[in-house]
């Protein structure tokens, strides 16, 4: 079973994803990624999704042209996890890194 962040947990988590924002209406936290071309978001949208499969851990995302809204949670908990945190993490990596 996967555990929930604490409270603590995710006040760390979103000070260090400070692009990354918590949902009010549920568990989870979001982030909209701007590119410069449907290439570039699509690349990196690639890019996740081999992480993701890896990680087995899936982003919920929506893709228009260079745009990618991205929302994350576990459903194995029912909430937001560490499993959440590593995608994340990767994430703002893979985004910082598509020049
Ligand atoms: N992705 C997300 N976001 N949350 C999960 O709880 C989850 C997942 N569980 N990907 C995985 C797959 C699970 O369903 C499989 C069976 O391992």
């Amino acid at each position: 079973m996967v555990k929930k962040l604490s409270l603590e947990e995710r006040e760390a988590l979103l000070a260090e994803l400070p692009e990354w924002s918590a949902l009010n209406d549920r568990d989870a936290i979001s982030r909209s990624f701007k590119f410069k071309s449907f290439n570039q978001a699509f690349g990196f949208m690639t890019r996740v999704a081999i992480q993701a499969e890896k990680l087995d851990h899936h982003p919920e995302w929506f893709n228009v042209y260079s745009r990618v809204d991205v929302t994350l949670t576990t459903h194995d908990c029912d909430g937001l996890s560490e499993r959440d945190a590593k995608l994340a993490r990767f994430m703002d990596k893979a985004a910082a890194s598509m020049g």
